[in-house]
């Protein structure tokens, strides 16, 4: 049995990469003079030879291919039909790239030395045919195992302007680029099998009422319910029970320790009643010394605005903030605002407080910002607030990895559903940052495995 999700029928000329483990064949899908046919001349840049805009992508996506076939076991070739193709964008943000399995099959009998698949279960197409040892054509048209597709308008005005892809291959990419590699490493990896699958994130409704593979590993710890257990409007549920969503399988779970560091949290030494809470480093300021601060926390009004208690203005009083922690709402200026001005009167560190569900991951940039900054939960800033002023600790926390629940890595599960990023991807609190979240970071590795990322790890929880 197959089911198709999308379809890429750009056929091109075939381009076979070499590896060790499984043959990972790029299928360039592109026409005349776009992506990987663009014969724009071009300077070769970060270990990458190529001459022209098109042998450049073509390049990288070599690359990506022998970086997952080195890792990959399969007697059957994993065809992968690429293209560049403009996708949505503004001048701030774009989609890079989209992928997943060409096809899914289910109830596949094994050939000769094969495994049986689990019944009734959907598997990505490169996957059924590992584990069934088998090319299995549900099209001989359509023979591709992974689609992907990427945007061909990065960096062109009104798309990321300025902002292009980085085609070099030594993870040494400006800040004002995108690496293609990480990106193609990061769509291939959906192909393969990181992704939740036939079943709708957004309904819970399954394909023909079969499970995808992923489910059985998807554990809700909230409900204490896993994806396979339960009804269409118990996952639409857990697909938006932020923070409360992840993937237990045991391979990834066994990696998390060497893979992810430390969370960090605010441990609230007075009052005690109120606990200790986890709290995300800011992007941009300092990192916290390793003994972390500890000092008063306060929370004063900013004294104008739509609220004084965003932080958004100047404190007319600095005297209540010398020395101390300052607690802000998030909203209506930028995170470097608000610890700039909490800098400026003196605080020794600005802890800011979620206006929505979930942990707060400050974002943004300023040199300037000389004092570290967290985000936690609107919940827990509630409760800091009235408790102001209280002696906290803003630290290491050594027991709990940093983005995971019962040391499972979270899953992507916005209390806003995100088409396309929603569940599919780890949460964006694992630290350090990882392939498979759903923006991409500068400090990514080319790597797919622990120690450096725990993509390989959920892949083999499938049966890689
Ligand atoms: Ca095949
Ligand atoms: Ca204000
Ligand atoms: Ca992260
Ligand atoms: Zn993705």
């Amino acid at each position: 049995m197959s089911a198709k999700l999308a379809a890429a029928l750009l056929v091109a000329l075939l381009l076979p990469v070499p590896s060790m483990a499984a043959q990972v064949i790029v299928v360039n899908g592109d026409p005349p003079g776009v992506g990987f046919n663009d014969p724009t001349p071009a300077v070769p840049v970060g270990g990458n030879p190529g001459t022209t805009v098109g042998e450049q992508a073509l390049y990288v996506f070599q690359t990506a291919a022998q970086i997952w076939g080195h890792r990959l076991v399969s007697t059957q070739p994993i065809l992968v039909i690429s293209f560049f193709t403009p996708l949505t964008c503004t001048a701030t943000s774009a989609v890079l790239g989209a992928a997943g399995a060409n096809w899914y099959f289910a109830n596949v009998e094994p050939a000769v030395g094969g495994q049986a698949l689990a019944p009734d279960t959907w598997y990505p197409a490169a996957l059924a045919e590992k584990l069934t040892r088998q090319d299995i054509v549900a099209d001989p048209n359509d023979p591709y195992e992974v689609f992907s597709v990427f945007n061909s308008e990065l960096g062109k005005p009104g798309c990321l302007t300025g902002r292009g892809w980085y085609y070099g291959v030594d993870n040494n990419e400006p800040s004002t680029n995108i690496d293609l590699l990480a990106v193609v490493l990061h769509e291939f990896g959906h192909g393969l099998g990181f992704s939740v699958g036939p079943t709708s994130s957004n309904t819970g409704a399954r394909a023909l009422g079969f499970p995808s593979i992923w489910e059985g590993q998807m554990l809700d710890t909230t409900t204490g319910k896993r994806w396979i257990d339960m009804s269409d409007p118990e996952r639409a549920a857990s697909a938006r029970n932020n923070q409360n969503l992840v993937w237990a399988g045991q391979k990834a779970s066994n990696v998390v320790p060497s893979t992810l560091a430390f969370g960090t949290q605010v441990n609230v030494l007075e009052p005690a009643s109120l606990g200790s809470a986890e709290a995300v480093p800011a992007s941009f300021g300092p990192q916290l010394r390793p003994g972390g601060v500890r000092a008063a926390l306060v929370a004063p009004d900013d004294g104008g605005g739509g609220s004084t208690r965003d932080g958004c203005e100047p404190f007319p009083q600095p005297g209540l903030i010398a020395g101390n922690v300052v607690l802000m709402d998030r909203g209506t200026c930028a995170f470097t605002v608000k610890v700039k001005n909490a800098q400026n009167a003196g605080a020794v560190a600005a802890v800011v407080a979620n206006n929505t569900a979930g942990p707060l991951a400050m974002g943004g940039a300023d040199p300037t910002v000389v004092i570290p900054a967290v985000g936690i939960t609107q919940v827990f800033g509630a409760a800091l607030r009235v408790a102001a002023p209280a002696l906290v600790h803003v630290g290491r926390n050594v027991t709990v990895r940093a983005g995971t629940v019962l040391n499972f890595p979270r899953l992507y599960a916005p209390t806003g559903f995100a088409q396309g990023s929603s569940v599919s991807h780890w949460d964006t609190s694992a630290t350090p940052n990882m392939l498979m979240e759903p923006f991409i970071n500068l400090d990514l590795t080319s790597s797919v495995k622990n120690p450096d990322d725990l993509t390989w790890s959920l892949l083999r929880d499938i049966g890689w």
